[in-house]
């Protein structure tokens, strides 16, 4: 059977890639598939909304490169978060340089990112040298890699033979535990799908980013987890209560998948 007919709780236990087993099961613990992004610009402002839609959520996606006043304080507080209310966090760099630069930004510079974010992302566009770059720094640490083998924005470029190399150098790397992407791509092995432009509010915004629900999404295309951020936390939303609705919808597109 797909992967997709399996249950989270069933991939955790089978998976090879501890962090992953881990994400399976805090899923089915909190039965939550709700990745939140939190764009907001603030240590403050980051703190308040992950502590209060932390209870919804499996992964808490972050930018740190737009907090205005990062600081080491704040990677401390968001480790205390994700511990009292059970997510992992995924700094979403979209790294894009050689291996030998990635390896640099990814461990060191100001945010020294391997240390704190169980999850981070990259772009292939240079070749398996990144993937290599950045296991050797977060594999001792027991991290995860998704590889973006599609966007969510108007006119994205990663279509077609980018696309399926994407999938096929994340079959051969341990390291990597899933994409971002609309779908599931490959059965090849258990790799997870991360859907960003997730949204019940809007069709899109100004700057192209696109809207999809949560049942087209996961129930329809395969995908593992839904990423939302204006949608639970725009202007005039109640985030506590946004976050439990994409969380029920989520859920029940995921049950409604197992039962295809
Ligand atoms: F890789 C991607 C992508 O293809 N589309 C995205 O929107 C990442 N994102 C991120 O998801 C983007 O950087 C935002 O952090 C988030 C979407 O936020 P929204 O407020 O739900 O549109």
């Amino acid at each position: 059977a797909s992967y997709s007919q399996k249950t989270y709780a069933a991939r955790g236990r089978e998976h090879t890639h501890p962090l992953a087993c881990e994400l399976f099961a805090t899923m089915e613990r909190k039965q939550s598939n709700l990745s939140l992004a939190a764009d907001v610009t603030t240590k403050a402002e980051l703190i308040a909304l992950a502590d209060r839609v932390g209870p919804f959520i499996c992964v808490l996606k972050t930018h740190v490169d737009i907090i205005s006043d990062f600081d080491s304080d704040l990677v401390v507080q968001l480790q205390a978060l994700a511990a009292k209310h059970d997510f992992l966090i995924f700094e979403d760099r979209k790294f894009a340089d050689i291996g030998n630069t990635v390896k640099l930004q990814y461990g060191g510079g100001i945010y020294r990112i391997a240390d704190w974010a169980h999850i981070t992302n990259c772009h292939v566009i240079p070749g398996e040298g990144i993937i290599q770059g950045l296991a050797e720094v977060g594999m001792p640490k027991n991290r995860g890699l998704l590889l973006l083998a599609e966007m969510s924005s108007k006119g994205m470029l990663a279509t077609g033979e980018y696309t399926a190399r994407n999938v096929e150098m994340a079959v051969d790397n341990p390291f990597v535990i899933g994409f971002i992407g609309s779908r599931r791509f490959t059965e090849a092995r258990d790799l997870i799908t991360m859907t960003p432009g997730v949204g019940l509010h809007a069709s899109g915004d100004a700057l192209g980013q696109q809207y999809r629900t949560p049942e087209t999404i996961v129930a329809e295309n395969g995908s593992d987890i839904i990423i939302v951020g204006r949608g639970i936390y725009g202007p005039g939303k109640d985030p506590v209560a946004e976050a439990e609705r994409y969380r029920a919808a989520g859920w029940a597109a995921y049950e409604r998948r197992l039962q295809r």
